[in-house]
Order: structure tokens, then C-alpha cells, then sequence
């Protein structure tokens, strides 16, 4: 599904709306200044990288919470705005790779991915399913509700700032890999739905090679749809990835991480990757920020403006 030169389009999202922590709206230019770009065209990719993604305040008077959902007006407006953008790209035949930012903006990636592809198989590699309603959300971060939305388990009125959202994902389209961290709600709805998901438990079971084709198998069994891979950072054990704002013990080593990445690449596939929730720890320092225009400059944490997207 790819065109050649094979190329890939980086979507940097430094956006944290999703969720109540700073951090990881630092995610994606800590990626960027450590050399992610260059990184890719070692490997042979041609790489587009126009600067991450521009964002503007929307003031906390202006989108108080629709139900227990947080944020709303604001996540909506940029995932929708990702949405056209990583669109785009997959519809021209490039890679999207979209650097987050919390994963409330894979409502937006797959809403991409989807517009193109509306068979896509998705591969959701993730500490936690993501997949409460409007209902069983205790925390009322969306980053904890993508999946819903997408599968539309919820009926978004009119009026609702998710009207956009088409819910054309299906059950049987999308697979997990790596859960240890599922609300009981969350529960009810993958068994009520059907939905496949490969624990920390399979993956000690069967090893990851195994879970991976089973993965495969499940969501792609002729190996011929486009593959869109959703991978959260908290997937992988805290050992490997402690800068997360939700880690969890037990999860995915190094090399299980890298893996579930390569086999997928392998198939020849992919079509759009979500790198979601990276943040900023030690070593590294607000120091190491290339400031961007839109976020707050100082320290690292304390003065991003919550922002929404302007243009990519
Ligand atoms: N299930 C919890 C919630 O809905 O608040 C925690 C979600 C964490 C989500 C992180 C992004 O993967
Ligand atoms: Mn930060
Ligand atoms: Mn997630
Ligand atoms: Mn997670």
C-alpha cells in the first residue's frame, strides 16, 4: 500500500488534553531532537517532517466537561484536525508515523486510516484497552476512550464535538497486545463484544512471536489489509520505558516491543504508526526542549498553554 520511494511523513502531536498530566505533550520533540529523522534515513526512508503540529489555548471556561468527559471541545478539535492530516498522508502512500502526545489522538490517526481504508485492521499494543464509554469512564480522560468512540459503542448526538468520529471500526477489526491494566467496565465491553485481546498472560503463554501471528491471524487472516499500528509506550515493561504517564509493571521487554514492531513491518502492510504517550523524565532536561512556537517556553512541565491545532 506503500508508494516508492518508500516514504514516511512524521505527525508530531505534542498534545496532552487526553489526559491530566504535563509530559507528554514534550513526548514527540524529545523524539524529534533525539534524531528520530536522521534514525529513518539511515534505515533508507525518505523522511517528510514539516515541524509538530501547532496548537493554541482553548480556555478552561470555554470546554467544561459534557458528561464526565474532559476536555471534550478541545480533544475533538485536534484529533479531527490529526485525522485529516495522517488522511492525507496514507491516502497519498506514505507511511504516517504520528508522534504523541496521549492516546486520545489515535481517534484522530484511525479516523486516517480509516478514511482511506475503511477494511484496516488495527493493531493496538497498550498496558490498557482504551476502550471505556462516556458511562464507565471513573477517570474521564478520553485517552482511556479512544476505541469506543471509533467502534461508536456510544450514539454521538448532533450536538456532541465527536459527531465527526465515524464509527466504522469493527470488533473483529482490531486486536490487542500486551493488556495488564483493564477496568472492570472495560471488561464487559470486550467480552460483549467480541473483541480479541492478547494479555501479558498470552504473551508469557505463547511467547510474542506466537501472539503476533495470532494477532495477525485474527485481524488479517489473508494478509491482505492495510495495518495500522497504535503502539502506547506503556505497553513495554516501566524497566524499558519509565516516561509514561500510567506505567505499569509487567510489561513488554525490549525486545517483545521491538518485535511486535518488526513482524508487523514485515508483513508489508503497514500503512500508519502511533508512537502515543511518551513524556519526558531524567536524564533529559527542559534544557534538551527545542522550544516550539505555541508551547510555553520555561520549564518543562509547568507552562504549555492547553492548546489546540491549528495547522499541521
Ligand atoms: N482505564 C483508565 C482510564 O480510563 O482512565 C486508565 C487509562 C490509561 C490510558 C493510557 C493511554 O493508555
Ligand atoms: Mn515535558
Ligand atoms: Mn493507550
Ligand atoms: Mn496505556
Amino acid at each position: 500500500f506503500l508508494q516508492e520511494p518508500k516514504t514516511v511523513a512524521i505527525v508530531g502531536c505534542p498534545f496532552s488534553g487526553g489526559q491530566p498530566k504535563p509530559g507528554v505533550d514534550h513526548g514527540p520533540i524529545h523524539l524529534i531532537n533525539a534524531g528520530l529523522a536522521k534514525q529513518l534515513e539511515a534505515l533508507g526512508w525518505k523522511v517528510e517532517f514539516g515541524g509538530h503540529h501547532q496548537f493554541e489555548e482553548i480556555s478552561a471556561e470555554n470546554d467544561p466537561a459534557i458528561g464526565k468527559l474532559k476536555n471534550p471541545r478541545l480533544v475533538s478539535k485536534v484529533s479531527k484536525a490529526v485525522a485529516d492530516t495522517v488522511g492525507g498522508h496514507v491516502q497519498q502512500g506514505t507511511l504516517a508515523l504520528t508522534l504523541g502526545g496521549d492516546h486520545s489522538l489515535a481517534m484522530g490517526t484511525i479516523s486516517g486510516t480509516l478514511s482511506k481504508y475503511p477494511d484496516a485492521a488495527v493493531i493496538w499494543v497498550d498496558a490498557h484497552a482504551d476502550i471505556n464509554t462516556s458511562e464507565t469512564t471513573e477517570s474521564g480522560n478520553i485517552h482511556g476512550m479512544p476505541v469506543s468512540f471509533l467502534l461508536g459503542l456510544e450514539k454521538q448526538e448532533e450536538s456532541s464535538p465527536f459527531a465527526w468520529v465515524a464509527p466504522i471500526l469493527k470488533p473483529n477489526k482490531i486486536v490487542y497486545i500486551g493488556l495488564r491494566d483493564v477496568d472492570a467496565g472495560e471488561k464487559k465491553i470486550l467480552k460483549e463484544n467480541g473483541i480479541k485481546a492478547f494479555s501479558m498472560h498470552e504473551v508469557d503463554k505463547y511467547g510474542i512471536g506466537k501472539v503476533v501471528d495470532m494477532a495477525l491471524d485474527h485481524v488479517n487472516p489473508d494478509r491482505d489489509l492495510p495495518i495500522h499500528l497504535s503502539f502506547d509506550v506503556d505497553a513495554l515493561d516501566p524497566s524499558v520505558a519509565p516516561s509514561t504517564g500510567t506505567p505499569v509493571r509487567g510489561g513488554l521487554t525490549f525486545r517483545e516491543g521491538h518485535y511486535i514492531c518488526e513482524a508487523i513491518y514485515e508483513t508489508g502492510l503497514l500503512v500508519a504508526v502511533d508512537l502515543m504517550e511518551p513524556e519526558l523524565i531524567p536524564p533529559y532536561s527542559s534544557d534538551t526542549v527545542t522550544p516550539v512556537r505555541g508551547l510555553g517556553g520555561g520549564s518543562a512541565h509547568n507552562s504549555s498553554p492547553r492548546p489546540y491545532l491549528i495547522s499541521p
